[in-house]
């Protein structure tokens, strides 16, 4: 239903995307893109980079009048740093063949993909990879997400994320969760609901600064207001959940997904890992209440209608200033790994890309579920449907005893 691809190197002109299947009729503006890019960029322990760009999309196709007219969406967001970057970068070649170009790194570190791409693509510079393989693709993603995030707040559907762990520092999560979420995560130089655990990961994240070290951490993404029937049980590839985790798990640097209680599940004896079902919950969760919500909004690949609640495991970026062991491709030789300007951490940026991410698999969910080629066409799907849930129990309830609150 929904499809998209990225395309752009980290230090080339800019980034561009194409996004297909979005209905006819949304209404569309730059600032529902650029709020999520702004997002992106932010967070503590971010590197120079960051405060050299000012990430802005421009609407290439698909959009008029600010609305989407149902062909592909081509986006593009411009690198401001191509200027410092020109000759580096530019595709034309170099009129000495045997001129070296500047910048090339030829000691891969450990951890990137530096290395397996050079192995695979034959290249002689590991720049080659690097550019394509850095997290600043991630822009390109959020812009796709936050499109299909504007379609899903249609369905009132809200997507945030926050910290939860940050090197070594755990965060105290809040029960409830704040309403709504990114309002309050935002807020926190990590988009850590937490103010302690922001203050003791900011300490070490300055302390792995003055060491030339990175870290990773966790973030929890969170989609509320899902309607009850998006996925499928019935084939491998149509589960929600495997859509989510495979989605989560491309993010640059993601090593780890978890969907509700997730590895802790498998500690857990069956009475305490499933979430009990009584009468009189919501017509979008079918008329039933749960008295908790252990399996993080989906069974049988199939979601329940609860929160969907995942958490992403990153891993601590690869560029350290005080380097590990590599070998110089080049001579052969062994070396301490290159050093590139780099952050110390992006770990609250992940949060945002992974709402993204969901955004594109939820709003393809709806769209396999409810079709439609205009906005309205698709409500109209939704709405017939919240109508049949809501009569489900009818007659076995007895009419207006049963679908429960809205
Ligand atoms: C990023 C842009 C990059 C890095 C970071 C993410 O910019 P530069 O390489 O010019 O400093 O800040 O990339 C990585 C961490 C990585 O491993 O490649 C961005 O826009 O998010």
């Amino acid at each position: 239903m929904i499809r998209f691809t990225t395309a752009g190197e980290s230090h080339g002109k800019g980034l561009v995307a194409i996004l297909e299947g979005i209905p006819a009729g949304l209404p569309l503006v730059v600032d529902d893109v650029n709020h999520d890019l702004r997002r992106r960029m932010q967070g503590y322990g971010r590197g120079a980079r960051m405060k050299i760009e000012a990430d802005a999309v421009e609407f290439i196709s698909g959009v008029r009048a600010g609305e989407t007219l149902g062909s592909p969406i081509a986006l593009h967001i411009a690198n401001k740093d191509w200027d410092n970057w020109v000759d580096v970068m530019a595709s034309e070649p170099d009129t000495d063949p045997d001129a070296r170009r500047r910048r090339r790194l030829v000691r891969p570190r450990p951890g990137h993909a530096d290395l397996v791409g050079v192995l695979k693509y034959d290249r002689a510079d590991a720049r080659d990879i690097l550019e394509r393989a850095s997290a600043r693709e991630t822009a390109a993603r959020v812009a796709c997400g936050a499109v299909c995030r504007k379609l899903l707040s249609h369905f009132d559907v809200e997507i945030g994320s926050h910290v939860v762990a940050l090197g070594s520092v755990r965060a105290n999560v809040p029960d409830p969760l704040p309403t709504p979420l990114n309002d309050a995560a935002d807020r926190s130089p990590t988009r850590c609901l937490d103010q302690q655990a922001t203050e003791a990961m900011i300490r070490e994240i300055d302390a792995a600064k003055k060491d030339g070290d990175t870290l990773g951490g966790i973030v929890e993404v969170i989609a509320r207001g899902v309607v009850v029937g998006l996925g499928s049980h019935v084939s491998w590839d149509r589960k929600l959940d495997g859509r989510l985790a495979a989605a989560l798990m491309s993010i640059p640097a993601a090593k780890g997904v978890e969907i509700g209680l997730g590895f802790e599940v498998a500690r857990r004896r069956g009475s305490e890992a499933h979430d009990e079902i009584g009468w009189d919950g919501p017509a979008s969760s079918g008329g039933v209440l749960r008295s908790s919500n252990r399996a993080g909004g989906v069974e049988g690949g199939i979601t329940t209608g609860q929160p969907l609640v995942m958490r992403v495991a990153k891993k601590p970026i690869s560029t350290l200033m005080r380097p590990l062991d590599t070998i110089n491709i080049e001579t052969g030789e062994t070396a301490k790994a290159q050093s590139e300007r780099s952050d110390v951490t992006a770990v609250p940026a992940i949060g945002v890309i992974a709402e993204a991410m969901v955004a594109i698999v939820l709003a393809d969910a709806m769209l396999e579920k409810f079709g439609g080629d205009t906005l309205d066409d698709l409500r109209q799907a939704y709405d017939a449907y919240l109508r049949r849930l809501k009569r489900r129990w009818d007659e076995l309830r007895g009419v207006g005893g049963a679908g429960g609150a809205e």
